[in-house]
């Protein structure tokens, strides 16, 4: 069984594609998304494909699980029937998920990511206040404007999988402070 600690995760990821609020998220929030991504970073055509083909994967498979609409309540049973039938694939499913959206982060694939990186992410699911998307990227601890694509993977990861509430989770941390 999966807990109520990490159920309260899953819902704090999927609450943070859910801008507006309507307990869904659908192909449309995609589209908007995607495009705002593709846009922010100012790419040409065959770099905006190839993003824009990320991103589509990475929320059909991960956020929407291949629906074109899905609930907060679908997304936990799915969730949560993936961790309760194989723990160990959906560990892994997790982090395919992770390694995804940061290596789309990492634009220039030196295998870091900046702070102007974090920000159009953010910016591009309508988390659009900079102060906050500063202060997440800061509470990373990075070295010179820059976080390794794997400390970013095992953070979120981390906050997908693990259930043990007694150890301080970072990204739980930010999650309550604002949002
Ligand atoms: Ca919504
Ligand atoms: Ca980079």
């Amino acid at each position: 069984m999966a807990n109520d600690f990490l159920v309260s995760k899953w819902k704090m990821w999927f609450s943070w594609f859910d801008h507006n609020k309507d307990g869904k998220v659908c192909t449309a929030d995609l589209e908007t998304s995607r495009n705002r991504f593709a846009t922010l970073h100012h790419f040409n055509a065959e770099q905006k494909k190839t993003a824009m083909d990320t991103y589509t994967k990475w929320w059909s498979e991960y956020l929407m699980w291949g629906q074109s609409e899905i609930t907060e309540s679908e997304f936990v049973e799915y969730q949560r029937k993936a961790y309760e039938s194989d723990k160990e694939m959906f560990v892994k499913r997790m982090w395919k998920n992770e390694e995804l959206v940061c290596n789309l982060m990492d634009t220039d694939g030196d295998g870091m990511i900046t702070e102007e990186d974090h920000i159009v992410m953010f910016k591009s699911t309508e988390h659009n206040d900079e102060t906050v998307d500063r202060r997440w990227f800061q509470a990373y601890n990075p070295v010179n404007g820059k976080v390794p694509v794997k400390t970013v993977v095992e953070l979120w990861s981390r906050l997908l999988t693990d259930e043990d509430s007694s150890k301080p989770d970072l990204l739980v941390q930010l999650f309550q402070t604002d949002t």
